[in-house]
């Protein structure tokens, strides 16, 4: 089953909006594989934007990005990562539609509350690099059949 990279940027932490984003996802049908409240490294954080260094925006990046705690999720299901991406609008939330989270929550390029993976096969980079321990996948149902 696909997996995505989801993590909510420090902003999205302080302003209190990890419920709200774990909310969308579950309603949408996506199971959470894994989450984490942590406080990147400078260093993690360029390796997870290698792709952007040398963009004039890049060093405000990685400092906006190391000023507080982060939530990283893994979410499974199917077409999760396009339909991550949609759900969380287009980069410049001034260009996100209503009902995606950037376009309900923000304005500004530069806190765009949430990150989410582009492709397949950036999602497995991400997930590798940023829970280096693996992530296991439960089997849905049995987890439902445990609660009758
Ligand atoms: P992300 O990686 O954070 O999910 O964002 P994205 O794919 O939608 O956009 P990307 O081009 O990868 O840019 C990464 C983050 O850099 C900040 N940014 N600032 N000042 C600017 O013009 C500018 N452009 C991009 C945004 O926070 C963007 O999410």
């Amino acid at each position: 089953m696909e997996q995505t990279y989801i993590m909510i940027k420090p902003d999205g932490v302080a302003r209190g909006l990890v419920g709200e984003i774990i909310k969308r996802f579950e309603q949408r049908g996506y199971q959470l594989a894994a989450l984490e409240l942590m406080n990147p490294t400078k260093q993690l954080l360029e390796e997870h934007y290698q792709d952007l260094k040398g963009k004039g925006f890049f060093a405000g990046l990685i400092e906006y990005m190391a000023s507080g705690p982060v939530v990283g999720m893994v979410w499974v299901g199917k077409d999760v990562v396009k339909v991550g991406r949609k759900m969380l609008g287009e980069t410049n939330p001034l260009a996100s539609a209503a009902g995606t989270i950037r376009g309900d929550f923000c304005i500004e390029v530069g806190r765009n509350i949430c990150h989410g993976s582009d492709s397949v096969e950036s999602a497995q980079r991400e997930i590798a690099m940023w829970f280096p321990r693996g992530v296991k996948v439960a089997s849905r149902n049995t987890s439902l059949h445990a609660l009758i």
